[in-house]
């Protein structure tokens, strides 16, 4: 899918034109998110080592850019099972990155669940909240977040929470839960700093978008919601899907990736509210 022009973030807003940009680094932790893909999917799933196994390939590019843009602590993250490559640029390790889906007794989900279920005390960063595997779970502690931030800064009056935001990221399908409507109503209305990151790769499982969404693209019905900045753009291309989050404004952009499939090039739309707002080889549970 083309990448919509008007929908494209100012380029020197975007990591792309960002000095402090670290491509080396960006560089080092793609090439490391898609070995650890292509050990689980080539190894360890037809070994039985690895039960689940969520290849984010097509959807790391993208991730890898917002999550070195996110370095606010006050910032509060939530995230899904296809977040591994935001949690490698959010500083865990790879050894850590590998234990969840090997069940090991020291990884996150501590051997429970599906393995991709981070979470990251925050340590003077970033803060990502305990995640789980239901789909549109994680939007509403992220609304939450986003409402502590207003009430630190503007009740309480502590401005080191002036530029934080909360980022929430989730798939198209997960579009169509409670929770991603709940947050979206919290966010627009009271007006909260918050980022929905859409990462829009056409299907849920296997039902294609068109079966979820009227048109298959959430940000084009969204368009008339009062509150919300949309912009899209192509995952592959770091003009548009690096915008800046929005630190120390009350926008809430959110980014979409479109089909993303093996080999080919990963898409994204990027979309964004304004103040107050694969493959995969195995099928999640
Ligand atoms: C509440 C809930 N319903 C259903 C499921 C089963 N399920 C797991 S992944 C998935 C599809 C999610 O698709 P999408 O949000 O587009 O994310 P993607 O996997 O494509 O990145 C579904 C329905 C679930 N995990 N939780
Ligand atoms: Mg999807």
């Amino acid at each position: 899918m083309p990448v919509r022009a008007a929908a494209i973030p100012n380029p020197s807003d975007s990591a792309a034109e960002d000095p402090r940009t670290d491509w080396r680094r960006v560089a080092s932790l793609l090439h490391s998110s898609r070995a650890l893909d292509d050990i689980e999917e080539t190894r360890l799933v037809p070994e039985r080592k690895v039960l689940y196994q969520f290849s984010a390939r097509g959807h790391d590019f993208a991730q890898i850019l917002l999550g070195l843009q996110l370095r606010d602590a006050h910032d509060g993250v939530s995230v899904y099972y296809r977040s591994r490559p935001l949690m490698l640029a959010l500083g865990v390790g790879l050894e850590e990155a590998a234990a969840g889906p090997l069940a090991r007794s020291g990884a996150f989900s501590g051997g429970r669940d599906i393995g991709v279920v981070f979470n990251l005390p925050g340590h003077g960063g970033p803060t990502v909240l305990p995640a789980c595997g239901g789909v549109g779970a994680q939007y509403t502690p992220a609304a939450g977040w986003a409402q502590a931030i207003r009430y630190r800064h503007e009740t309480l009056g502590d401005e080191s929470y002036s530029r934080s935001i909360a980022v929430v990221l989730g798939g198209d399908a997960s579009t169509a839960t409670n929770g991603f409507w709940s947050a979206l109503n919290i966010a627009t209305t009271l007006r909260l700093p918050m980022l929905f990151y859409i990462e829009d790769n056409g299907f849920g499982i296997s039902v294609p978008a068109r079966l979820q969404t009227p048109g298959g693209n959430i940000a084009a019905n969204l368009r008339a919601f009062a509150g919300l900045v949309i912009l899209e753009g192509d995952g592959g291309d770091p003009r548009c899907c690096c915008a800046s989050p929005c630190h120390g404004s009350r926008v809430t952009p959110a980014r979409i990736p479109r089909p993303t499939s093996r080999g080919r090039r990963s898409r994204q739309s990027v979309r964004a509210t304004r103040s107050p707002g694969s493959r995969r080889s195995s099928s999640p549970r």
